[in-house]
């Protein structure tokens, strides 16, 4: 019987977060092992093509127009300066580069230059991830056409807990995008974030959401909030470092062959607690200075890391 399944209730999901510690631990390495090579992480350069004055609410972003950040809104970048930062990335060893743009939706203009920056970036042999907001179908055909390889779009939180968050844009609308990409034959990139003052029935909510799709998204970012001053979750409470664990298993677990990234917030994490995400399945890593708009654990840390666990960067 394989382990792949989207039928996953959430009482299940909710027994694997009460595990001891050791029992969940060991259960998401022995998943991890059964369908990668451990001790390989694969690693992704993020660029904000596009920053700031964004008219969506989302409550933990720096980038949206309701906030006071501080942030300077940019327009789109030039599709040169794009590929700079690519080839720069490529050299530092990411094998994907993901360029994310703060908008609700992409305009046809817009989306045409974007398509010119995948094509680019792709012909430097990377692969290549863009986060535009939401997509119709004829817009993620475009993508696809243009040779994008991944879409990230993340559902964020529970169904439940969605609406403390984000008023703009329902978590609906989130599954349409999610469909028009997969129609279109892209590889998805969706999950959410913890540190938001969620409760844990909600992280389980969220796993749950993910996991029930119809197809597991191909890669599945765990993010830990970034608190950003002038944000409506500033002021957050900072998570238990072991749930955050717990959730990297859980999501391991339940989606056995996606790539499960320990993406945001590592710059707050110790290098053991980082360890722990990757004995719990994380195998995938944002790599340089910067995320979007806030710091990254620095790339000499990232590399003395591996080195210290073994852990080599996958091939692209
Ligand atoms: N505007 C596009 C959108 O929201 O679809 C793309 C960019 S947006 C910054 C991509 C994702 O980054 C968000 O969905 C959220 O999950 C994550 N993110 C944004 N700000 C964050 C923060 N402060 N801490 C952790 N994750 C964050
Ligand atoms: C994702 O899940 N995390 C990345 C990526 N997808 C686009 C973004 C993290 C952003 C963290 C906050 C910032 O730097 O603005
Ligand atoms: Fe805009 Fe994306 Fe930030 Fe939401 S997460 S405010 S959509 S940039």
């Amino acid at each position: 019987m394989t382990d792949v399944r989207h039928d996953w209730t959430r009482e299940e999901l909710a027994a694997l977060f009460a595990l001891p510690f050791a029992d969940l631990i060991f259960r998401a390495q022995t998943v991890h092992r059964r369908y990668f090579t451990p001790n390989e992480v694969q690693i992704s350069t993020l660029l904000s093509i596009k920053t700031g004055g964004c008219p969506e609410d989302c409550g933990y972003c720096s980038q949206s127009a309701a906030h006071e950040t501080g942030l300077k809104a940019t327009k789109l970048m030039d599709v040169s300066a794009v590929v700079a930062d690519a080839k720069a990335a490529k050299h530092a060893g990411a094998t994907r580069f993901c360029m994310g743009a703060a908008w609700r939706e992409p305009k046809d203009k817009d989306l045409d230059a974007v398509c010119e920056m995948v094509s680019e970036v792709k012909s430097l042999g990377l692969e290549t991830c863009v986060t535009l907001g939401m997509l119709t179908l004829p817009q993620a055909a475009k993508l696809k056409g243009a040779g994008l390889d991944y879409y990230n779009h993340n559902i964020d939180t529970s169904p439940e807990y969605y609406e403390q968050i984000i008023t703009t844009r329902t978590f609906q609308d989130r599954l349409d995008t999610l469909d028009a990409v997969r129609e279109a034959g892209i590889n998805v990139c969706c999950g959410g974030i913890v540190g938001m003052g969620e409760s844990e029935a909600d992280r389980v909510g969220m796993i749950h959401a993910l996991c029930t799709l119809p197809s597991h998204p191909e890669s599945v970012p765990i993010n830990m909030l970034m608190r950003v001053e002038g944000t409506k979750l500033a002021g957050a409470a900072s998570i238990d470092a072991l749930d955050f664990v717990r959730t990297v298993a859980v999501a391991r677990i339940s989606m056995p062959k996606s790539f499960v990234r320990l993406s945001a917030g590592r710059e707050y994490m110790s290098d053991e607690a980082q360890a722990l995400c990757f004995l719990a399945g994380a195998n995938s890593i944002f790599y340089g200075e910067k995320l979007l708009t806030t710091p990254n654990s620095d790339a000499h840390r990232d590399r003395r890391l591996l080195a210290r666990l073994g852990m080599t960067a996958m091939a692209p």
